[in-house]
């Protein structure tokens, strides 16, 4: 595949992974939303991948009207991308979690791969105090999760969302994940170009090593040849090394609190903004180029 010549930068600003507790800057008020999604769009990211939280205590919700609360504010100051979560909790439906984008017809979505087990960072066993009820269930029960994404629940979420025209962000946690996308493919559930999420880090998936990267996208070369287009999300301490390892491989880039709540080793991020920043900074100081959301619109072929 040629080299693309700008990098698009996703940010995904809150996610239903971590709790209030881990971080004061994880947003889940409305106002908090928008005004950190706004400032990372100003700072850098073509695509807003988005969830919504219930605004009294920071859980996560699959209720559109959740969406409607902070998402207008976002397209009134913007011109970014909007990318909605079909992801929802593990405690979720695929009918339950693919509700935001359908009531919402963003220009992107994101589609889930596979089903796995699906356990939060390790680290949130440290935290033993909570702010509210529902986390501490919630990290208490983080061994336990499965997240469900079956074949009949993909070819559901896929059925329900074609009319939409939406361009899905392919969620792929392992590599088998490629080779379900590729069936998904043969059988006309998707049609190319595709833009495939590799995902490195999240316990249950594949690890976040740089050999790793090149075999996923080895494979994804493979199957899917010029009909892909692709970006690297390093959960954790993987965001911004391989993250960055991506820009070089000509790849694009996702970062956000969703996935890393730290700007470095140790240090919690102060926003979300501030990690679109340093892959910005890292990304022009290697003598690279951001797309703005309109060329990440022609680079992924989005409806616009
Ligand atoms: N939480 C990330 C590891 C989704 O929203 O559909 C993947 C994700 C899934 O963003
Ligand atoms: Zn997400």
């Amino acid at each position: 595949m040629a080299r693309q010549k700008k990098t698009v930068i996703t940010c995904a600003i809150t996610g239903g992974i971590h709790t209030p507790t881990m971080s004061d800057a994880l947003p889940y008020t409305p106002d908090d939303l928008a005004t950190q999604a706004i400032a990372a769009s100003e700072a850098g990211a073509a695509i807003l991948h988005c969830h919504a939280r219930k605004a009294e205590n920071g859980f996560i919700s699959i209720d559109p009207k959740d969406f409607s609360t902070y998402l207008p504010r976002i397209k009134q100051a913007t011109d970014a991308v909007i990318n909605i979560s079909t992801g929802g909790s593990v405690l979720n439906t695929i009918d339950e979690r693919i509700a935001p984008a359908l009531a919402h017809s963003p220009e992107m979505c994101s589609m889930n791969m596979g089903s796995m087990n699906f356990s939060f960072h390790p680290l949130a066993k440290r935290y033993d105090e909570f702010k509210f009820d529902w986390e501490k269930d919630y990290i208490k029960n983080s061994d336990g999760y499965i997240f469900r994404n079956t074949f009949a629940d993909i070819e559901n979420a896929a059925t329900q969302l074609a009319p939409h025209k939406i361009k899905f962000e392919h969620e792929c946690y392992d590599v088998g994940h490629l080779y379900n996308l590729k069936f998904c493919m043969d059988i006309g559930l998707f049609k190319a170009p595709i833009f495939i999420q590799f995902i490195f880090g999240i316990l249950g998936g594949i690890g976040s090593d740089v050999d790793n990267l090149i075999f996923m996208k080895r494979t994804a070369d493979r199957l899917f040849g010029d009909d892909y287009r692709w970006s690297v999300l390093g959960a954790g301490n993987a965001q911004m090394s391989l993250g960055t390892t991506a820009t070089q491989m000509g790849g694009n880039v996702r970062v956000g609190l969703e996935d890393s709540l730290f700007i470095s080793r140790g240090k919690l991020a102060e926003n979300n903004a501030q990690q679109v920043a340093k892959i910005r900074r890292i990304i022009e100081d290697l003598g690279c180029e951001v797309a703005t959301p309109d060329e990440a619109r022609e680079m992924l072929d989005l409806k616009g």
